[in-house]
């Protein structure tokens, strides 16, 4: 019966979503995870709540028109996809990188549901954003843009109806061309948005909070074997928001970050990450990290991003993008003595490779649980935008342990009373779904 659901359900998806391979990726896990609890419940079968979690309530694209600075005319496309409001107001970043296609969204978009789900704070699912590419464009280049995305977006989102935020190439620069441009067009200051600098707007800690988030998570996942941070060697890839963060709090914990990455390669440094050098080379000169030798002669600098999971390290954050721990990679990092891997990027390990996780009993800690610090906190913003106050670093810090400790639990617990204890991948899915498909019962069929 279970493999029967997932089957049926994956029928449905590729049918009706073709060649969206990261999509059916992302259902096809929480099917399989949530097959047991739809199997001891006729009424979420019969009134198919699985069927319609998979469907998009609303889904968004369009034309973003802009010029550039050589008066040329540009054409890109702009997706929002509202994946799921039933707990809350639709909540997810926006994307801008060049391989963003309506797959993409919707992958990212069904897996917020449930990450926001698990936040224990009321916000629904959504993802958007567009194939433009910010890099090598100039400041005014990324402002047109973002001007002209918000013209059409403005009409779709609102404080009490869909807070967008940001992910793979948008951050606090970007957040604030959006804001500007849908204030001035609505006449309205409202939380529209979360990511906001901290003058205008925004939270304390939500730059570092998906970072932070994940080390305090994969703090729980140590101690559960009766293990800390100290002097763990560890990999952390990409070397953007969630990476510098993740490094940052490791390296605060006891941890000796060896490695970070671009998307042209990753350095190693043995003497310990100097992370200084990473913030001035990404979030100031927005440099490529090969750069970081010039600095530091006794590290090393390999091209190609995959080599990364070659470095031996007691603990792996993979934070740069999908799917960039394949199977083999797995094995690597297995083979090196790898005891607990953190997903600080949405569904960076492809399903061959978690099952090497899981067979190998390296503590694992999905991407939907590790990484919703950051949502949790855009959530704490949304609340501070509310009550027109702002709560302190401190404040929001405790908050964001908190949450991701109940996380913890919440995916602990789930995992034990469906009979796959210590297994957070399983206990996340059901955790997440069944706060989505409680709140979908109570309010029939909408
Ligand atoms: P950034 O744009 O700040 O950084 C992304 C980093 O990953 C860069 O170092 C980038 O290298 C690298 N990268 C991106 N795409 C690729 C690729 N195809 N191959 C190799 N490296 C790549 O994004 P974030 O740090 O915000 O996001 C990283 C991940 O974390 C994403 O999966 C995102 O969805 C997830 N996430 C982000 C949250 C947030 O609050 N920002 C919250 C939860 C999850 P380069 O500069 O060369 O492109
Ligand atoms: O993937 C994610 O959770 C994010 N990019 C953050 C979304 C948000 O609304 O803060």
């Amino acid at each position: 019966m279970p493999n029967s659901f997932v089957e049926d359900i994956m029928a449905i998806v590729t049918a009706r979503n073709p060649l969206e391979p990261e999509f059916h990726q992302a259902v096809r896990e929480v099917a399989e995870s949530v097959a047991c609890v739809i199997e001891k419940s006729p009424e979420l079968r019969k009134l198919k709540i699985f069927e319609r979690i998979i469907e998009p309530e609303r889904q968004i694209i369009f034309r973003v028109p802009w010029i550039d600075d050589n008066g040329e005319v540009q054409v890109n496309r702009g997706f929002r996809v509202q994946f799921n409001s039933a707990i809350g107001p639709f909540k997810g970043g926006l994307r801008f990188h060049p391989s963003v296609y309506l797959g993409i969204i919707k992958f990212l978009g069904f897996e917020q549901i449930f990450k926001n789900a698990l936040t224990t704070t009321p916000i629904g699912g959504a993802k958007g954003g567009s194939d433009f590419d910010p890099k090598g464009k100039s400041s005014t280049e990324v402002m047109r843009f973002c001007q002209s995305f918000m013209n059409e977006l403005y009409r779709h989102i609102g404080p009490d109806t869909d807070v967008p935020a940001g992910d793979i190439g948008v951050g606090t620069r970007e957040i604030g061309y959006l804001f500007g441009q849908y204030r001035k067009i609505v006449n309205t200051y409202t939380g529209v948005l979360t990511g906001k600098g901290l003058e205008w707007g925004g939270s304390q800690v939500r730059t570092q909070a998906t970072g932070y988030g994940l080390v305090y998570f994969v703090t729980r996942m140590l101690e559960a074997r009766g293990k800390t941070w100290h002097g763990l060697r560890t990999v952390v890839s990409g070397s953007g928001n969630v990476a510098i963060y993740a490094t940052e709090k490791a390296q605060e914990c006891g941890a000796k970050v060896v490695a970070v990455s671009d998307s042209s390669g990753y350095i190693v440094d043995n003497d310990g990450i100097q992370l200084d050098t990473v913030k001035r080379i990404k979030e100031i000169e927005r440099g490529r990290i090969r750069e970081y030798i010039n600095d530091h002669p006794r590290a090393e600098y390999h091209e190609g991003w995959r080599g990364i999971w070659s470095v031996p390290c007691d603990v792996a954050l993979p934070s740069a993008t999908e799917n960039e721990i394949d199977g083999s990679a797995a094995q690597t990092l297995v083979n090196n003595g790898c005891i607990a891997v953190g997903e600080g990027a949405n569904m960076p390990s492809t399903p061959e490779a978690v099952r090497i996780f899981l067979d190998n009993n390296v503590a694992f800690g999905p991407a939907k649980a590790a990484n919703a610090g950051g949502v949790a906190t855009s959530s704490l913003e949304m609340c501070q935008n509310s009550q027109r106050l702002n709560w302190t670093f401190q404040e929001v810090d405790t908050r964001l342990q908190l949450i991701m400790d109940s996380i913890y639990e919440q995916c602990t617990q789930a995992a034990e009373e469906y009979g796959s204890p210590g297994n957070l991948v399983v206990g996340a899915n059901i955790a997440g779904f069944q706060k989505v498909a409680r709140a979908m019962l109570a309010q029939g069929v909408a």
